[in-house]
């Protein structure tokens, strides 16, 4: 079909033909619209563009995790941040024709999110739904609570926004295939949320601390063969190439850790082998670790990393989301959208003479949205407090908010300068700092805070049970 618009001395023809094009294996035909837009300008013809009909690319998926909604620095809340974040990924969604939104794991910071966190959640959900991303899939994550995410899950299913708290004990109710508007599969996702001994029906008795981790490896490993197979099967029996994309919120041999993840991990072996997960998925979406960062290139294994900094530590690497455009039911791009920084987070590591002389040249950062919060780490033993004290002065006439401040260590003894509160401090940091006290280092150290972790998810876990017996 040819149209004219005829002007002075120029016309504009825009044409639509009909082609068809081979597929990569030359198998078959595909029809497509070939539009030209020319110019005709006094006998010269100009070309303005060329394109080949919207439907080559067939879906579009956003991939993220690790939002931590109701989570606290300092004691400071970080709702403005992820306000903004929600916001910024919702016009993410529009501008990419996003199909379907996949977040893997970790979406509240705690089992019991705040109410405001909450809300926050089923703000951003609803306001999706009125986006072009007609489907979600939502897996939790270490930090969630199973049945806080699933009390929601039977009528955002009617959004097509399906949740999964845990493990399912029959696993192919974790098989969701998304259909696009003609009722026709447009991917299978397997749903696989933080998997919890528990879920996968283990039992640890008699069993040592390395042979628990040994089993619960390989229950991992088996829940994705399980899981893989049984949407494979469903793929042969469609005939079709249709793509089968995976979740996860685990840790996996050779991810990249930040400085503060680091502490988490010591000493523990349940990290997964890349080689040992399914060759049959095109794209494993996985959450846990807040380094956005690619495992394998083919077939595709991702972290997307967290949207905002949870720590001082994380700041230093930019945050982002990844959109996967397939084409032709293959991955044509996988692409990495920053995430702005709403909100400066500065670290300073220096003495406190030099940080006094200029303070100016440490808190150069590009200006976010909101104030700029500053951790100082002062590199002198015992300062003056009036010195520390005319510090936080300092920055907060520069509008910057000081968050922490501490000082290097003396040699005799590890203590804080400013006492630091409990409530500031996790589990784990407590229990170090206990260690510290009593001079249990190196292999002692290691394997207590193993066996302290261990306790630590009997007692996550019988909290849990407590939690479902109350619901
Ligand atoms: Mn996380």
């Amino acid at each position: 079909m040819r149209t004219g618009v005829r002007g002075k001395g120029s016309t504009l023809i825009i044409e639509h033909r009909l082609v068809f094009v081979r597929d990569e294996h030359r198998a078959r035909r595909i029809p497509k619209i070939w539009t030209t837009i020319c110019l005709k300008n006094y006998n010269r013809l100009h070309i303005i563009l060329i394109s080949c009909g919207d439907d080559t690319i067939l879906m579009k998926i956003l991939h993220t995790a690790d939002w931590h909604l109701g989570h606290q620095l300092c004691k400071h809340s970080r709702k403005k941040e992820h306000q903004l974040f929600t916001h910024w990924l919702l016009d993410v969604v529009e501008n990419n024709k996003i199909n379907l939104l996949i977040i893997s794991g970790d979406i509240f910071d705690s089992g019991f999110p705040p109410n405001y966190a909450l809300a926050q959640y089923y703000d951003f959900l609803k306001r999706l739904s009125e986006t072009c991303c007609h489907h979600a899939v939502i897996v939790g994550g270490n930090h969630d609570m199973p049945s806080t995410l699933n009390a929601p899950r039977d009528i955002l299913k009617y959004f097509q926004i399906h949740v999964f708290g845990g493990a399912e004990s029959n696993i192919q109710k974790q098989i969701i295939p998304i259909m696009d508007n003609n009722e026709k599969i447009q991917a299978i996702i397997c749903a696989v949320p933080f998997l919890r001994a528990r879920e996968l029906k283990l039992n640890h008795a008699g069993e040592s601390y390395s042979e628990k981790d040994r089993s619960l490896v390989r229950a991992m490993v088996d829940h994705y063969n399980k899981i893989a197979n049984f949407a494979h099967t469903i793929i042969e029996q469609k005939g079709s190439n249709i793509p089968l994309i995976a979740t996860g919120h685990l840790f996996t041999a050779g991810g990249k850790i930040s400085d503060t993840e680091r502490d988490l991990y010591i000493g523990q072996l349940k990290h997964i082998p890349v080689n040992k997960l399914s060759d049959f998925f095109d794209y494993i979406a996985l959450g846990h670790l807040h380094k956005c960062q690619c495992l394998r290139e083919k077939p595709p294994i991702y972290y997307s990393g967290s949207p905002i900094p949870l720590s001082f530590n994380e700041s230093s690497h930019t945050q982002f989301v990844l959109i996967i455009d397939f084409d032709e039911n293959k991955i044509a791009n996988i692409h990495k959208e920053a995430v702005p920084r709403f909100r400066p987070l500065i670290k300073i590591r220096e003495h406190i003479q030099n940080i006094k002389e200029k303070p100016e040249i440490f808190i150069n950062v590009s200006s976010g949205e909101l104030t700029p919060w500053l951790e100082i780490d002062i590199q002198d033993e015992k300062p003056q407090q009036d010195e520390i004290d005319s510090l936080t002065v300092t920055f907060e006439n520069q509008h910057v908010n000081v968050l922490k401040i501490s000082c290097k260590p003396s040699n005799v003894q590890h203590i804080d300068f400013q006492a630091q509160k409990l409530d500031e401090l996790n589990p784990v940091d407590v229990f170090q700092k206990k260690c510290e006290s009593e001079g249990i280092f190196g292999n002692d150290y290691k394997f207590l805070l193993s066996t302290f972790k261990d306790l630590m998810l009997i007692v996550e876990s019988e909290q849990h049970d407590d939690e479902e017996r109350i619901t």
